[in-house]
Parts: structure tokens; C-alpha cells; sequence
């Protein structure tokens, strides 16, 4: 792609990590950077995708087998490329995107057991070599954030899952951020709001500047 092609940057983080309290937050400092921001999230982000979110987290279908889990996840997925998330960076915008594949590696992967194989095969086909050009995981102790996320009500279908699941999702996340540390920030989420955003902010001044040198 050329040089004017926007950034795709990606926020990932398990069980009450903070994305929502954050997101609002690096959107609003991308912005006061002078970049034109698309905000979206997986699965969902289309009109479709969000269709296909409401049978996953849904109570609908409790029993759904893992590999159909996976699947919906990527099929959601090849409809948010095609329809915006490839067309706005083409047009140079920055696409900030709540969840994206390292999800499908914890959850699908780590939490239900797939082989890490099968996704990469599914990710190669729905995406070819596009990849994050920059992921900011909230981390956190499992604990810490089911207590968090345990002050909300309805929880959804993965929400309703045990402290093990939770477990090896995180260390599938930390586990990807060792792998690729270029591309993977890991930013501690266990601190109170203002200091996760100032090492927020300290990240994407970096990567900023790096962009420009
Ligand atoms: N999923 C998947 O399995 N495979 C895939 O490929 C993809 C997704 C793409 C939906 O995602 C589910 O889809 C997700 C994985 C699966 N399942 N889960 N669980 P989602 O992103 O829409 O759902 P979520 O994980 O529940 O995200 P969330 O709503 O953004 O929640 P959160 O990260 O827990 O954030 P929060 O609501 O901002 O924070 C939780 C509470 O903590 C809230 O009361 C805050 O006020 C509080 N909080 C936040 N930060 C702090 C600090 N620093 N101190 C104290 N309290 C705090």
C-alpha cells in the first residue's frame, strides 16, 4: 500500500481490562493529533458483523461448538475488512479498532483450544498480510478484573466463562506481546484510570514520532 495509507491500530485486553473506559480516550488523542479516526469494534464494526456479534455473545446458542465460534468470528471478520476497514485505510484514514485477531488466537485459541495453526490458516485467508500495524494490550491479573467487570450486570456468553478460561486467555495475549514486541505494547491496566492513560499516551507519542523520523 502506499505511503498515505492510514494506521490500524487494535486494543485488546481480557475480562474488565478497561477498553471501553480507554478507547474513548486514545480516540480522543489521535484526534487532537490531526488524524481523521474511524472507530470501530469485533466482532461487529458492519451491519452484518453486528448481526453475527448478537449470535455470540448471545444466550441463544449456549452450546455452539468452538469451531463454529471461530469461524463466525472470521466470517464477521472478511465482511469488516472488505467494507470498512480496508477502504478507510486506503483513504488514509486511522482505523481504531476495539478487539481484532489476537482475540480469536486468546479466546478461540488459548480459551477453547484450538490450535494456534488452524486461526493463523483462517487469518492468512480473510487477510492476507494485513496485520495491526500497532496493538495496545490492557493487561491486568484475572482477578482484578473479574471483580471490575463483576460490578456490571447481564453478562454475556463469554463473560459467563471460569477463571481458568480467563487465565489462559491472558497468557495467550502476553504470550503473542513476547512474540511481537514491536507490534504488541503491553500496557499495565491495573493502576487507576489517569495513570493507564498516561502510559497510553506515552505509547502513541512513541509511535507517532517514530512514524515521522
Ligand atoms: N471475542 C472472541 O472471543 N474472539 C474474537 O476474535 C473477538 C472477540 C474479536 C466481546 O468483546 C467478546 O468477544 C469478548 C471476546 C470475544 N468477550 N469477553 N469477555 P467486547 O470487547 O465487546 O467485550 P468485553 O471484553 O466485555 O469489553 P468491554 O465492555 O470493553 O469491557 P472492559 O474491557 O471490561 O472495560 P470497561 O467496561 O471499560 O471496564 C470494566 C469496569 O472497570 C468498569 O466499571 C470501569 O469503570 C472499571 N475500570 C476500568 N478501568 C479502571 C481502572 N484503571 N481502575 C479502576 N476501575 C476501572
Amino acid at each position: 500500500m502506499s505511503m498515505s495509507r492510514g494506521r490500524f491500530i487494535t486494543v485488546e485486553g481480557g475480562e474488565g481490562a478497561g477498553k471501553t473506559s480507554n478507547l474513548t480516550f486514545i480516540r480522543a488523542f489521535l484526534e487532537s493529533a490531526g488524524k481523521q479516526v474511524v472507530f470501530t469494534r469485533e466482532p461487529g464494526g458492519t451491519p452484518l458483523g453486528e448481526a453475527i456479534r448478537e449470535l455470540l455473545l448471545g444466550h441463544r446458542h449456549t452450546g455452539m461448538a468452538d469451531e463454529t465460534e471461530l469461524l463466525l468470528m472470521f466470517a464477521a471478520r472478511a465482511e469488516h475488512l472488505q467494507e470498512k476497514i480496508l477502504p478507510a485505510l486506503q483513504a488514509g484514514s486511522w482505523v481504531l479498532c476495539d478487539r481484532f485477531t489476537d482475540a480469536s488466537y486468546a479466546y478461540q485459541g488459548g480459551g477453547r483450544g484450538i490450535s494456534y495453526q488452524r486461526i493463523g490458516m483462517l487469518e492468512e485467508f480473510v487477510q492476507g498480510n494485513l496485520r495491526p500495524d500497532l496493538t495496545l494490550l490492557l493487561d491486568l491479573p484475572v482477578e482484578t478484573g473479574l471483580q471490575r467487570a463483576g460490578k456490571r450486570s447481564d453478562p454475556d456468553r463469554f463473560e459467563s466463562e471460569t477463571r481458568d478460561f480467563f487465565t489462559k486467555v491472558r497468557d495467550t495475549y502476553l504470550a503473542i506481546a513476547r512474540e511481537d514486541p514491536e507490534r504488541v505494547k503491553v500496557i499495565d491496566a491495573s493502576p487507576s484510570l489517569e495513570q493507564v492513560q498516561g502510559q497510553l499516551q506515552a505509547t502513541l507519542t512513541r509511535y507517532m514520532e517514530k512514524l515521522d523520523a
